[in-house]
């Protein structure tokens, strides 16, 4: 090809070769940019070429060069004599980073919100591989590109900016894609979408006929999670506030924040689109329901966010659940549970809920814990999820599980470094922070309490086990110089007003300070079936071996019918859990239910 004299005083447009492409990615009579060095040009800085034409570039120490051809291994070019300009390069916005700062780049993809500043006009665009907000100014409060709509497919030149530590563009040129073009564009995307969202295909982490059957629905959790982060949803998590609920919770906040952060490439992203927060009723609260959603509709009406996917785990899946629930659906929000507590009667949670994912459902007991389930679905949310396999039998002895499942995750964390013994530690000493953490995240606290730094994370187990394991010594002193214990037939009741016998702002709290009693007498009477009930005014808290033959939902069953009055609910296991009570009736239940075992005597 010949130069005439037009050409020369006429601009060449090149294009940038990035970095990770080879020799074998430029394209023959393509124009690019380089570096030269004498007979040398370096279109990146992994590929270098020779010139054919050096005499012409004699003295220039960059400029644009013409692909030819590959010879020998050797990529040869032409040296274009004349000014250059650097063609904006079309890219994945999932591609771009810091090093781009202030380059040019054009963008296809889809408009998906607009937002009017005081100052510019907002567009979020979406390109199938991340979101980035590209902003137009037209004057003060004044909408830029009007002719630009939410849903439309654009082609726009932006030059990468930095707002406030985050990567934007600034829009240099934006214009709809034609119309013919649009609907095609779209099913790419939504298929790209579609692919980003399906679960990992990885097996279980261990055999296990219950994981098996409940494959559906956890892959439609997982499904519905992944399409959160992809349509920039906010996820709102909630646990409960012990130690399997936190595990539980953990699990899917280190599988689901790394897709956050890689959706917006912004560190802020991970705040603005996750919060975890702990329950401290075993159920998701009615009152956290309603803060969560007022939360959400002025994030709305704040900054166009969509509803949230509130996500409960370790809970939810009682009846107590049930309004909040439909109050979260009610508002637009999309709801899982992921539990392994009893169903509430007639399973009203399943109806309700987008994705409902519970052992009950498939016919088991307890083989499973939330942590063990949920680590489980985080690896199919994300198998680079870090530090999360030890997990399982973590929370699994927390709750204690007793299955071949937690067998096999027990000897998975062994071979990571954690013991049994020091797994029992750490369960321990988690559930004392997490009663001092209250209702606050505190992300950092808790990722290493988990282990994010571990190190620090055993230095803390030996600085507070010993702590605990005197309050717990402290309590059940208190306890058995306080109880009253008596055989009733082959059952050997544990009786304490936990109320008056402990101190409610003082760890351990009721329950706890019930199962250290329980164990006690457990291990002074081996073979003989043990109940263990504490009171206080309102509540009763309850602890019973295998083979009384006692079950606390049966149990609340007959007082429900017996006392229909008595503002009775509850909840919790088969043989470990709790009962709430208008103060008049509490006496009348705990006299029910030595009947009952009176009863179980007889049977
Ligand atoms: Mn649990």
């Amino acid at each position: 090809m010949k130069f005439s004299k037009l050409d020369r005083v006429e601009t060449v447009k090149v294009n940038r070769l990035p970095n990770d492409k080879t020799m074998f990615d430029v394209q023959t009579g393509k124009s690019y940019h380089a570096i030269l060095h004498g007979n040398m040009a370096e279109l990146n800085s992994s590929v270098k070429a020779r010139i054919v034409n050096p005499e012409e570039a004699a003295g220039k120490r960059q400029g644009g060069v013409e692909a030819l051809k590959i010879v020998n291994g050797q990529l040869e070019v032409k040296y274009l004599k004349g000014r250059f300009e650097l063609e904006p390069e079309q890219i994945q916005l999932s591609n771009i980073n810091q090093d781009d700062l202030n380059k040019k780049f054009v963008v296809t993809g889809k408009i998906e919100n607009i937002k009017q500043t005081g100052g510019p006009t907002l567009f979020t665009l979406f390109d199938g591989s991340a979101t980035m907000s590209i902003k137009g100014f037209a004057g003060a409060g004044q909408r830029a590109h009007p002719e630009i709509l939410e849903g439309q497919i654009v082609t726009t030149q932006i030059q990468i900016i930095e707002h406030e530590g985050v990567l934007e563009g600034e829009i240099i040129t934006i214009h709809e894609m034609p119309k013919e073009r649009q609907s095609e564009f779209d099913a790419r995307l939504r298929q790209i979408l579609f692919e980003r969202s399906r679960p990992e295909k990885i097996d279980f982490l261990v055999k296990s006929d219950v994981l098996l059957k409940l494959k559906p629905k956890i892959d439609d959790a997982v499904v519905l999670i992944k399409t959160a982060i992809a349509d920039n949803r906010p996820i709102v998590l909630k646990h409960h506030a012990d130690t399997d609920g936190y595990s539980a919770a953990m699990t899917l906040q280190r599988a689901i924040l790394p897709l956050i952060l890689s959706q917006h490439n912004d560190e802020k992203s991970m705040w603005m689109y996750f919060v975890r927060t702990p329950s401290k009723t075993p159920f998701y609260d009615y009152y956290d329901a309603t803060k969560d959603i007022g939360m959400a509709l002025s994030d709305n009406a704040k900054f166009n966010q969509k509803m949230p996917l509130i996500m409960i785990v370790d809970t939810g899946s009682g009846e107590e659940d049930a309004l909040p629930i439909k109050k979260a659906k009610l508002f637009g929000c999309q709801v899982i549970v992921i539990d392994h507590h009893v169903v509430g009667k007639g399973d009203p949670i399943s109806k309700l809920a987008d994705v409902h994912v519970n052992p009950h459902l498939v016919g088991d007991d307890y083989s499973f814990s939330a942590g063990m389930l949920c680590t489980e679905v985080a690896r199919l949310i994300n198998k680079n999820a870090e530090n999360i396999d030890y997990i399982p039998a973590l929370s699994g002895m927390a709750d204690r599980i007793e299955s071949p499942e937690l067998g096999q995750y027990l000897v998975m964390a062994e071979k990571l470094g954690y013991s049994k013994e020091f797994l029992k530690q750490l369960s321990d000493v988690i559930d004392f922070e997490a009663w001092n953490f209250k209702f606050a995240e505190s992300r950092e606290l808790v990722d290493i309490l988990f282990g994010s730094d571990k190190d620090l994370q055993r230095k803390i187990v030996d600085m507070l086990y010993p702590e605990i394991q005197a309050k717990f010594a402290r309590q059940l002193e208190i306890s058995k110089n306080n109880c009253e214990i008596k055989p009733i037939g082959k059952t050997l009741l544990a009786k304490l007003n936990i109320g008056q016998h402990s101190n409610f702002n003082t760890y351990p709290p009721a329950g706890k300070s019930l199962s250290g009693l329980h164990d006690w007498v457990q291990v002074k009477h081996p073979n003989t079936p043990v109940v263990s009930i504490g009171y206080g005014e309102d509540f009763v808290t309850i602890r019973a071996t295998d083979g009384t033959g006692f079950t606390i939902s049966e149990f609340i069953d007959r007082i429900q019918k017996k006392f229909p009055f008595g503002g009775i609910d509850g909840g919790g296991h088969e043989h470990a859990g709790s009962i709430k009570s208008i103060p008049s009736v509490l006496p009348h239940i705990i006299e029910e239910f030595e009947i009952v075992l009176a009863e179980k005597k007889q049977a």
